[in-house]
């Protein structure tokens, strides 16, 4: 397996790097405009491994098994059609008044500059928003996901700061504000804006490649933002444009989306960090057999390690601690499991993880308008006959 992925990664490579050649003579000619599938996704979505809300896509978590998730599991979201872009034309526009000059680079630019590998999760902001409506009762809008808008993928690429260095970030730009703007070439520009601060951590990646093979049209091909940790939408798809200012970019998904906003929200913050969550991997509403079993779930945190699962068949009365699997990397998830000897009946499964640096999902959170964050243990739903 570790061999195969080496293979497959140094194919990928050497094919880029013979590319560029053909790439210098011909990429003057050609205009960046992506061509449009005909449809709204390339990859198959089979409904054995994706709930099917549309354009955007959920993964059963009870199909996958290994650390990673594979592209032909990943889960989708976006706000319009995947656009087909070629890389030998795709070109990365880095300009704004923070910047010395502006540069703009070639998919061989990028190949040329040093790499890195990372391994974190993508997931929406809006991931669990269903559990609002369901366990709550209180509606929020959007797509109505359990956990299985998450995936987690060794991603390779260029730190951003690398590239944000070659254009030279004027010394006195602000550093925590939301300044860094990342823009998606699909048809909708989708943009969204990180801190500098963030642009400068070393895992902080315009991707190429996912799980060694280059990132899969669905998610972003030729070349992708990774923001470990933060919200999803910060994860900029087919990314073509990049401004740094030096004052607030304000857009759309900074001031009308990704805010929370309700009754326990006056100030209405503009989301950053994911939450910490757990999920167990069967459907919801699962059936069992009587008898021992094995039951398994993932367990994530935006900002470390997960340090303990605990489990509670007894509504919350009782935790036991789970067991945890390596790999365990910061900001990529953690499987964790334990036996059950399981009577017939109705149960409910309930998980609580909690990270090395000091955060556990929390026994109540306050609702907001558009149903970001959920991260209270859910009873899992479970019919043992
Ligand atoms: N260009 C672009 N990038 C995007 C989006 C989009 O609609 N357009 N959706 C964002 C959102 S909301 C999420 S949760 C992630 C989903 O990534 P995935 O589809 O690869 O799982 O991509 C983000 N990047
Ligand atoms: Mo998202």
């Amino acid at each position: 397996m570790e061999d195969h992925d080496i293979v497959t990664r140094r194919r990928f490579l050497a094919t880029g790097a013979a590319g560029v050649a053909a790439l210098a003579a011909s990429r003057e000619a050609v205009a960046q405009t992506p061509t449009q599938s005909p449809k709204v996704h390339v990859k198959a979505l089979p409904s054995e491994i994706f709930i099917d809300h549309g354009i955007n896509q959920e993964t059963r978590l009870e199909t996958l098994h290994g650390h990673l998730t594979p592209a032909s599991h990943f889960f989708v979201r976006q706000h319009a059609p995947t656009p087909i872009l070629d890389a030998r034309t795709w070109r990365l526009r880095v300009e704004g008044n923070a910047l010395q000059r502006p540069v703009e680079l070639g998919f061989d630019d990028l190949l040329r500059l040093p790499s890195r590998s990372v391994t974190c999760f993508v997931e929406c902001a809006g991931n669990g928003r269903g559990f609002f409506t369901e366990l709550m009762g209180k509606v929020a809008s959007g797509t109505q996901w359990h956990f299985g808008g998450i995936g987690v993928a060794e991603w390779t690429g260029v730190p951003l700061g690398a590239v944000l260095d070659l254009a030279g970030v004027r010394r006195d730009t602000p550093r925590d504000i939301l300044n860094v703007l990342v823009e998606g070439l699909d048809s909708v520009k989708v943009n969204r804006p990180m801190s500098l601060a963030k642009a400068f951590e070393d895992d902080t990646l315009l991707a190429y490649a996912f799980n060694g093979e280059p990132v899969p049209p669905d998610h972003g091909f030729p070349v992708r933002a990774i923001v470990p940790g933060w919200v999803g939408i910060n994860n900029i798809k087919w990314v073509g444009r990049i401004e740094v200012r030096s004052s607030v970019i304000d857009v759309p998904t900074t001031t009308k989306t990704y805010i929370l906003e309700g009754p326990d929200y006056p100030r209405k913050p503009v989301l950053r960090l994911q939450t910490i969550k757990s999920a167990v991997a069967l459907p919801w509403g699962a059936t069992l057999p009587a008898g021992r079993q094995r039951i398994r779930g993932f367990a994530w945190s935006p900002v470390g390690r997960i340090s303990r699962v605990e489990y509670s068949l007894d509504r919350g009365s009782t935790w036991q601690p789970a067991a945890l699997r390596e790999p365990n990397i910061p900001r990529a998830w953690a499987r964790w499991d334990f036996e059950w000897d399981a009577r017939a009946g109705d149960h409910v499964i309930l998980t609580r993880a909690t990270d090395d640096q000091g955060n556990t999902q929390p026994a109540s959170i306050p609702w907001n308008v558009q149903g970001y964050g959920y991260n209270m243990p859910v009873p899992h739903p479970v019919k043992v006959t």
